[in-house]
């Protein structure tokens, strides 16, 4: 079995949500914050059997589109790195970390 840690900006949650619903995987959103630009993200939580990571991978990337964005650093740790002046980051697609699970049990 595997979890998938996945990481989407909040404007594609709703879509990736309900497409991982209709593609009947189990999930749990937690509410999350990018270090970076300090804007809300949702983190999405997905236990899959091993064969299905791929599936669950493609029905995300259907929901979840990258694009870029101009954006001023304006607080936080990148504010104070970086220039004030606005920089082009890429937001949207998802991040995802696939970890192994060593044992799963429901009581
Ligand atoms: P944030 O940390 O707010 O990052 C938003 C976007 O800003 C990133 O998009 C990337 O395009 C840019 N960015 C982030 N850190 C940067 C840096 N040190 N220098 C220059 N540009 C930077 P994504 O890469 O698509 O990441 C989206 C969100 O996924 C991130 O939001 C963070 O919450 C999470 N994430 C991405 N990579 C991660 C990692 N290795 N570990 C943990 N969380 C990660």
């Amino acid at each position: 079995m595997k979890l998938l840690i996945v990481i989407v900006n909040n404007d594609d949650a709703k879509a990736v949500s309900k497409a991982l619903v209709k593609n009947r995987f189990y999930s749990t959103k937690l509410a999350s914050t990018g270090n970076f630009l300090l804007s809300g993200n949702t983190t999405m939580l997905v236990g899959c059997q091993n064969e299905e990571v791929d599936k669950v991978i493609e029905v995300i990337k259907s929901e979840a589109h990258q694009r870029k964005k101009m954006v001023t650093p304006i607080a936080g740790i990148s504010a104070s790195l970086l220039s004030p002046s606005p920089i082009e980051v890429t937001v949207g697609g998802a991040t995802i970390f696939i970890v192994d699970v060593e044992k799963f049990v429901k009581i």
